[in-house]
């Protein structure tokens, strides 16, 4: 009830923020992109994480209003950070499933991008599996809409959802994004079979592939060893907040 009621006035109480986690090729020892990630730090709630007030937004009706105050804050950060000089630098924003029943999602996204003067191929989208096993019938479009445009998709959270199989047939992700659960215990209690399964997949059908929450050098190497290089995790970098993720791009040019 606290997040519902706060929630609405985040935006005008200035109380989000975007943060960026980096994403490097473990092999180049190279910064390939950053994930776009919401921080609410609400004033009378304390800090809230978008894994709880995301469904909420999605409830009230203001995830809409959210999602294109973070595409608009990424682009802003894009330039005033300079991020835009690095185009092969890729910046992805995670979309939810009340986000793809908005008919104009794309015209929206591409018109932020177009204000700011970027180029559209430097920017990414997230889905989760979640997203397309109720709605495949109206968000397939508006994914073939984002790549015509030079956006890429990139599935979210892979191997966790229950159709996998099915829609990485019929759609043409440009990247899949192994979760963090298939990585996290490796050696522990997991070989890391279902990453390197993916990771092989991901081969065959031509898409490229990024490994999540690595945080140990060990886990790095695994996933390189398998021909998993691509790394977003805590072993490179947690999520920075704007200045910080500055300072992080500065040391690797
Ligand atoms: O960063 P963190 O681990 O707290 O994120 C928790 C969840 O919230 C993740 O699943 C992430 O995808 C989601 N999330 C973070 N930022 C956004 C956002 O801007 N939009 C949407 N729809 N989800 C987000
Ligand atoms: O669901 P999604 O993949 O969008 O969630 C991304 C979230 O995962 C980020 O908010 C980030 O905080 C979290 N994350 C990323 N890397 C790591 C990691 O190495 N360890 C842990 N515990 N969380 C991570
Ligand atoms: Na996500
Ligand atoms: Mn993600």
């Amino acid at each position: 009830l606290d997040i519902e009621e706060h929630l609405p006035l985040a935006i005008k109480n200035n109380e989000l923020e975007v943060y960026f986690q980096p994403q490097v090729n473990s092999e180049k020892d190279m910064l390939i992109g950053a994930e776009a990630l919401l921080r609410w730090n609400s004033k009378s709630l304390g800090s809230v994480s978008p894994a709880e007030f995301i469904p909420i937004a999605e409830s009230i009706g203001v995830i809409n209003k959210l999602g294109m105050w973070v595409v608009k804050e990424v682009a802003r950060q894009t330039k005033f950070l300079g991020l835009d000089k690095h185009k092969d630098i890729k910046i992805s924003i995670n979309l939810s499933a009340t986000d793809f029943k908005n008919e104009f999602l794309v015209e929206e996204i591409t018109y932020i991008l177009e204000i700011y003067g970027l180029d559209f191929s430097q920017f990414e989208i997230e889905l989760t599996e979640g997203v397309l096993v109720d709605d495949y019938d109206y968000v397939k479009p508006k994914l073939d809409e984002f790549q015509m445009n030079g956006i890429s998709v990139a599935i979210d959270d892979f191997g966790t959802g229950f159709s996998s199989m099915t829609h990485l047939k019929k759609l043409n992700f440009d990247k899949i994004k192994i979760d963090r659960t298939f990585i996290k215990d490796y050696p522990k209690s997991d070989s890391g079979s279902i990453a390197e399964i993916i990771t092989y997949l991901a081969k065959r059908l031509d898409i490229n592939v990024i490994a999540e929450g690595a945080e140990t050098k060990e886990q790095v190497e695994f996933l390189r060893g398998i021909g998993c290089s691509n790394i977003q995790g805590y072993y490179y970098s947690k999520p920075l907040s704007a200045s910080d993720f500055k300072e992080y791009i500065d040391t690797y040019f």
